[in-house]
């Protein structure tokens, strides 16, 4: 049996988890999701019912890992320790991997759904501020860092390259030089061509 069950569908943000493998070298066993027809072993490991949804079937049992950002970041930790954050490079890491899975999230779907913070008031209260807020701090980080820990390729990258990509390519995130140079970079790597190149040019 494989070491880790993928509960997928090629068209969301399980393929986040896929690119994620793929940098670990470790290939899941897939359990494919036909929105309307999931399987129920989906909702006995998650009952949100969204994937991705990551089993692990560790020496010691079954674990369940859903949430997108969590998944990169453990399977880091199981399987690829260099793609880990330094001691120096935590602050960074940590920072920009919630800033994408929070604010960036928010942000951005909020903004394709139809609603936005209408005053300052509002703005204060929301997590991600606005949306221009989000766009203008995350393009400004790229201004000056090719990668979210500076000069180096972590497995932060997978997921908030992910969400840039994501936002580039379905236009819901505006194409900023910092943000698409970003994109560009990580569009290069093996592992990015292995999943999320399934999406086409
Ligand atoms: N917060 C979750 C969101 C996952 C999510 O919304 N996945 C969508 C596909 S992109 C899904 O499974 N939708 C199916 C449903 O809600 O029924 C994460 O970051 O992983």
């Amino acid at each position: 049996m494989a070491g880790y069950t993928l509960f997928f569908n090629q068209m969301s943000r399980a393929l986040i988890a896929s690119w994620a493998f793929a940098e670990v070298g470790v290939e899941p066993q897939l359990a494919m999701v036909e929105w309307e027809n999931k399987p129920q072993a989906l909702f006995d490991a998650n009952p949100m019912g969204k994937i991705p949804t990551v089993i692990h079937h560790a020496a010691d049992g079954d674990r369940v890992v859903s949430e997108a950002a969590a998944v990169c970041h453990y399977l880091a930790e199981m399987e690829a320790p260099a793609l880990l954050p330094t001691d120096a490079e935590k602050a960074d890491y940590y920072r920009w991997l919630f800033f994408a899975a929070g604010p960036v999230e928010a942000a951005v779907t909020n903004k394709a759904m139809g609603w936005e913070p209408k005053d300052a008031r509002q703005e204060m209260t929301t997590g991600f501020g606005s949306f221009e807020r989000v766009v203008d701090t995350l393009a400004g980080w790229f201004d000056s860092h090719a990668y979210v820990c500076g000069d180096r390729f972590t497995m932060a990258d997978v997921y908030v390259g992910s969400a840039v990509d994501w936002g580039l390519r379905f236009g819901t995130m505006p194409a900023r030089a910092s943000l698409s140079a970003y994109v560009e970079r990580l569009r290069g790597r093996d592992g990015y061509k292995a999943s999320m190149g399934a999406l086409g040019g």
